[in-house]
């Protein structure tokens, strides 16, 4: 650490132990925060306009992974990676297990697709045609295999069914046929495997999605049984939705499986974490903060024009810093405030929280890790491309939507 970091520290350490904050504890806490990564982040990505791949693209799973171990590598919390089927199809995924191992890492949760064949026109677990219901139940099915080889306990389920005319199915007959085809899957999990059921407001079905928002995930994770649970993807939200209720609402019900971490100003916008609107983000981590465990954290984003392991990197960085924001809050004070009435006293905790500059923090524990102090910058500084990214020669092969 140099001498103007360590200044900054010290004096962000002196200010928030005078507040009585435990330094020690919130470092421990911010030290074992744990994000997971997406493959198809590292991938060709695209808009529905066209897509611009730089050079030096990873162009296998491996290749994907090695990008994965250069952000662990520099943020120092990010060992575990989500691989998309098929994506991420392999011969042999115990080779894949060995390699994440041989770079620190390992295979996070299992993410099948159910919207690339073109049999999946009218839906697939929920689809009128039994032949397609089967094809996707069984794409699931495989999907729990491939977890067993790579050692995943995470099966997620994004369901992009539904329907784009009024009229054009059943609500209720196309609920039952997704409940029966999901139930068949959730018999097949491990007793310590999770099914993280997601959920959109919209697209690609346009008039009724199946699953298009946290209640219709709830009702159908409550129907399967305790190993579902609810997936909250930042951007599949109506606009002003407030997400940290649903959080909370959630935990309280048990089913907080996870995230996918991104931000968005329109629609499913995958951008950086953070980059929009910070405070959201904060007041996520606020709810998060309080659980005793925290669930699944993955990021899910598309890097279009911005560097993709630099865009991931600076990701991991906006969440540690919401969390390390979230940790200052004087919960004893809060609910002092809250039972009195406080109304602003209450807010204004928070914002003082969320305005606290805890970048020293942050890097001290990246620092104490072996990683990066600033790993945007040292990113920028290193020879990933020289080491890396110059002797990809293949051509990239596609690894996200619109790609
Ligand atoms: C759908 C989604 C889902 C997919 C990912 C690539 O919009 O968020 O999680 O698996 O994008
Ligand atoms: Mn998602
Ligand atoms: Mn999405």
């Amino acid at each position: 650490m140099s001498d103007t970091s360590r200044t900054d520290y010290d004096r962000l350490v002196e200010r928030l132990s005078a507040r009585g904050l435990d330094v020690a504890a919130i470092e421990q806490r911010l030290a074992d925060h744990r994000i997971e990564t997406p493959s198809w982040g590292y991938a060709n990505a695209g808009t529905r306009f066209g897509s611009y791949p730089p050079a030096g693209l990873p162009s296998t799973p491996f290749e994907k992974f090695d990008d994965a171990a250069e952000v662990h590598r520099l943020t120092g919390i990010t060992p575990s990676v989500a691989i998309h089927i098929p994506w991420d199809q392999l011969e042999n995924y115990g080779e894949l297990k060995a390699h994440a191992e041989s770079l620190g890492l390992e295979v996070g949760t299992v993410n099948p697709n159910l919207f690339g064949d073109q049999r999946y026109k009218l839906g697939s677990l929920a689809n009128p045609d039994a032949a397609v219901r089967r094809l996707a139940t069984d794409h699931m099915l495989e999907c729990i295999e491939i977890a067993r080889e790579v050692g995943s306990t995470g099966l997620s389920l994004w369901l992009p069914d539904g329907t784009n005319y009024a009229g054009q199915d059943s609500f209720v007959a196309r609920r039952r046929r997704l409940h029966e085809s999901l139930s068949e899957v959730y018999a097949a999990l491990d007793a310590d495997m999770e099914l993280l059921v997601e959920y959109k407001l919209y697209e690609p079905a346009f008039y009724a999605s199946e699953l298009a928002d946290w209640g219709a995930s709830l009702l159908t994770c409550q129907k399967l049984g305790p190993k579902a649970k609810v997936l909250v993807d930042l951007g599949h939200h109506a606009q002003g939705v407030n997400i940290e209720q649903i959080v909370a609402f959630l935990d309280d019900e048990d089913r907080l499986g996870g995230f996918h971490f991104n931000n968005r100003k329109y629609g499913d916008d995958d951008l950086i974490v953070g980059s929009v609107n910070p405070f959201e983000l904060f007041l996520i981590y606020t709810e998060l903060a309080a659980m005793p465990t925290l669930p699944r954290l993955t990021i899910d984003q598309a890097f279009i024009v911005e560097h993709k392991i630099e865009g991931m990197v600076l990701s991991v960085v906006n969440l540690q810093e919401a969390f390390a924001k979230a940790l200052l809050v004087d919960r004893v004070a809060l609910a002092e405030r809250q039972a009195a009435g406080d109304v602003l006293g209450a807010h204004e905790l928070l914002l003082d929280a969320f305005r606290t500059d805890v970048r020293p923090l942050t890097a001290k524990v990246r620092e104490e890790k072996g990683a990066a102090a600033d790993p945007v910058a040292a990113f920028r500084d290193g020879d990933w491309w020289e080491r890396v990214g110059s002797r990809r020669t293949a051509a990239a092969t596609t690894g996200g939507l619109g790609a």
